[in-house]
């Protein structure tokens, strides 16, 4: 039996946790990008590496598919998105929109876009104690650089092709998702990894490097609520642009602290102002997910934190970067976030 939905930027960190969670909800699941997933074999009955930078490629992705989840990206951390506007928004165009059209011409029913919260405007995110952010504060636009104008843009192509062709489409607007087999080295990595990196490479007693003062704010997702959020969106009846994310808001030091807390040790902090540091204040306001889906990320900061760290502490020590001696977490108790059954699973 063939593939029914297909996931893009399936070699990637959401998109592995995604093809994961459909397969176990009794779907047949065709993974497709560029490499397979870096930390564990793809759970997808077919994973084929393709590039959709190709428009052949991507009428070969989407052959028979009924439902479209498409997360594949050009993207990382602040520290990379804001060093490569070009080679972002060229990439992420040409995906977007040749996925968009080999989507209508095979037929596929739905379609789901992976967006970001960096399509919201810059004025709105000066201070760290922000209001959080509605959908419609997207408008009038001033984004993110290139990934986020980017992303607004194909926004805006789903709705097109939603009103000129009828393609049922979905948008979801992700705020920062961390977890277990994500990048946490290399320089695409986002804070909640990068941090957790730091921590696990000092010594009990040491420093690590924080970029910017600390006291810029975000709010972070977990990783399972993302890929439960996603599938939920996909369900829906909502073509309008959705935020997904907590509004459990952290400035970077209490972020920090956090993991110090969780790897048991005393972490000082060195922050680098020269670093890159995004936005001031971002966080997601759920009111409309709330009313849309009756459900929101619940999983607490810490609580995903903890499989976090233990996963890249796990990987350190794997390739020898962490001495034995320094292994100090194993004491603290994991407790696994609660994984709900897909609503509606086949
Ligand atoms: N990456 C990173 N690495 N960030 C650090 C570090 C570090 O070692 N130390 C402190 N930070 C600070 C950054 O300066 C920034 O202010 C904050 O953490 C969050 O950085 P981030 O996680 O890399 O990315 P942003 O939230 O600023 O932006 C990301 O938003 C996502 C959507 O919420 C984007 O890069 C995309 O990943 C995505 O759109």
């Amino acid at each position: 039996m063939s593939a029914n939905v297909l996931v893009t930027g399936a070699g990637g960190f959401v998109g592995y946790h995604l093809v994961k969670y459909l397969v176990r909800s009794g779907y047949r699941v065709r993974a497709v990008d560029l490499h397979p997933p870096e930390y564990e074999e793809s759970p997808a009955h077919e994973f084929e590496v393709l590039d959709l930078r190709q428009f052949e490629h991507c009428l070969i992705a989407t052959r028979g598919i009924a439902e479209v989840y498409h997360l594949a990206a050009d993207m990382g951390g602040i520290g990379y998105i804001t060093a490569y506007h070009a080679s972002i928004t060229r990439n992420n165009a040409l995906i977007n929109l040749h996925m968009l059209e080999a989507t209508r011409e095979n037929g596929v029913r739905r379609f789901l876009f992976s967006s970001s919260a960096c399509v919201y405007p810059q004025y709105l995110q000066k201070s760290a104690d922000v209001t959080p952010l509605k959908e419609a504060d997207a408008w009038p636009a001033d984004p993110e650089e290139g990934y986020g104008l980017e992303k607004l843009f194909t926004e805006k192509a789903c709705q097109y092709y939603r009103e000129d062709f009828g393609l049922e489409t979905r948008v979801v607007r992700f705020h920062n998702v961390y977890g277990p087999l994500g990048t946490y080295d290399g320089g695409k990595e986002k804070a909640p990894a990068a941090i957790c990196r730091k921590v696990a490479l000092a010594p009990d007693g040491g420093e690590i490097e924080v970029w910017g003062d600390g006291e810029q704010t975000r709010s972070f997702m977990y990783v399972d609520d993302c890929v439960e959020g996603i599938y939920r969106i996909m369900q829906s009846d909502s073509p309008e642009p959705l935020n997904l994310g907590t509004d459990e808001l952290v400035t970077i030091n209490q972020l920090v602290d956090t993991v110090a807390a969780i790897a048991g040790k005393r972490i000082s902090l060195c922050h680098d102002l020269s670093q890159p540091q995004g936005v001031r204040g971002r966080n997601s306001d759920n009111t409309r997910l709330r009313r849309v889906l009756g459900w929101e990320p619940r999983t607490p900061l810490r609580q995903g934190l903890i499989p976090t760290y233990r996963w890249i502490e796990g990987e350190l020590r794997k390739h020898g970067r962490i001495p034995m001696r320094a292994f100090a977490s194993e004491s603290i108790a994991v407790q696994q976030p609660v994984r709900t059954p897909a609503p509606g699973a086949v």
